[in-house]
């Protein structure tokens, strides 16, 4: 660990620093000092290239929801000894730093709905809080973040410049892809629909950016980078991706893959908690589309990078952003066969809110 970025936050060189979670981009560690526990993040300069944003971004956010909220809980960044919350390391690009909470944990995967429910909760109560808040007003950290349309072109690129080799290997799976286009003219006719509101939403909904104490129930939410103006079909979407599954985007054995109806139930009653006032009737249809247009994009995301060796998600062995974009192809699948059974789950929730 950098010893200039611990003495900017005042610790001593030789303090218990170890490395925490599971993020594919950015380096997370936690760090047992004498005046308590604090998590240490590097953000990743090829994918953040606007540190700035995001500081200011969280900083907005911050302001808003404590002055409204006051009694929630909000981790707001530790100022480094000169003032600032971030910390230029040079090459090594920008350190933040966070409390740890107390007496708080996190799970890397959902294992009862009860989980769910309440990740979606928290998702759900996060945009919730803000929409008396302008969400143009924060910056876009990573622009075209969830435009279904860019990531496809840039799937149709790969397909043109990609390794020739992966792209022969990869034949079925991209003819499956390119099937599916109806996913991104689906997106590109709600979006356009004054229905669809630009929300602030938090966009990397996966169940260990959410705090839960001790006894299960949800504290906040986390990870605030790439929050910024989008569609709740992003933060809903990624729930679904993430959460339905017993298995996650790594395994291998597609076999493995299932839609757990519970926790599909669990996301919608979690969610619909709290933004069921909010979501226009538009919106609350399309919340089944919500997880194939997030499955889909991953999917696309790890086959173009497969095709373009890897330079984004990196891989720990060949051919792992195959397998994922595998995965991810895999559950899509599964997902659009229980398509209309999801449905009837989002009307009977809705009907019994209503009732
Ligand atoms: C990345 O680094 P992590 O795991 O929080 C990615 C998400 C993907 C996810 C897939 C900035 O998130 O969009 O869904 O990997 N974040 C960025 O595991 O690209
Ligand atoms: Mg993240």
């Amino acid at each position: 660990m950098n010893a200039r970025v611990l003495s900017a936050y005042g610790f001593p060189s030789d303090v218990s620093v170890t490395p925490h979670g599971s993020g594919l981009i950015n380096r997370t560690w936690l760090i047992r000092s004498a005046k308590g526990d604090y998590i240490l993040q590097q953000l990743n300069r090829q994918v953040f290239v606007r540190p700035d944003f995001i500081a200011e971004n969280i900083e907005l956010v911050g302001q808003y929801l404590t002055e409204h909220y006051p009694g929630i809980v909000f981790p707001r960044p530790v100022r480094a000894t000169g003032g600032e919350t971030l910390v230029d390391a040079g090459s090594e690009g920008h350190y933040r730093l966070y409390p740890f909470i107390d007496s708080s944990v996190t799970i890397d995967v959902v294992h009862t709905p009860a989980e769910a429910f309440e990740a979606a909760r928290q998702f759900g109560g996060f945009t919730r809080m803000l929409a008396g808040f302008d969400a143009k007003s924060l910056h876009e950290t990573l622009p075209g973040f969830h435009d279904l349309p860019l990531r496809y072109r840039d799937f149709r690129d790969a397909l043109g410049n990609g390794r020739p080799d992966r792209i022969q290997r990869s034949v079925q799976l991209i003819d499956y892809l390119k099937a599916q286009h109806h996913l991104v003219t689906e997106y590109a006719n709600i979006r356009t629909n004054p229905g669809f509101k630009l929300r602030v939403t938090h966009h990397d909904t996966k169940i260990s950016n959410v705090l839960f104490d001790r006894q299960g129930k949800g504290i906040c939410v986390i990870d605030l980078d790439t929050v910024m103006p989008g569609y709740f079909i992003s933060d809903v979407g990624d729930m679904l991706r993430t959460y339905l599954s017993p298995v996650s985007e790594e395994e291998k054995d597609l076999s493995l893959i299932r839609i757990r109806m519970p926790y599909f139930r669990a996301i919608v009653e979690g969610y619909l908690e709290e933004m069921s006032n909010e979501l226009t009737p538009m919106e609350t249809r399309s919340f089944v589309y919500a997880g194939s247009f997030m499955m889909y994009m991953q999917a696309l995301r790890f086959i173009t990078d497969y095709l373009r060796n890897d330079v984004y998600y990196g891989s720990k062995y060949e051919d792992q952003n195959f397998v994922r974009a595998m995965n991810q192809a895999t559950l899509l699948r599964l997902y659009l066969a229980k398509s209309a059974r999801l449905q009837n789950i989002v009307r009977d929730v809705v009907a019994k809110m209503t009732a």
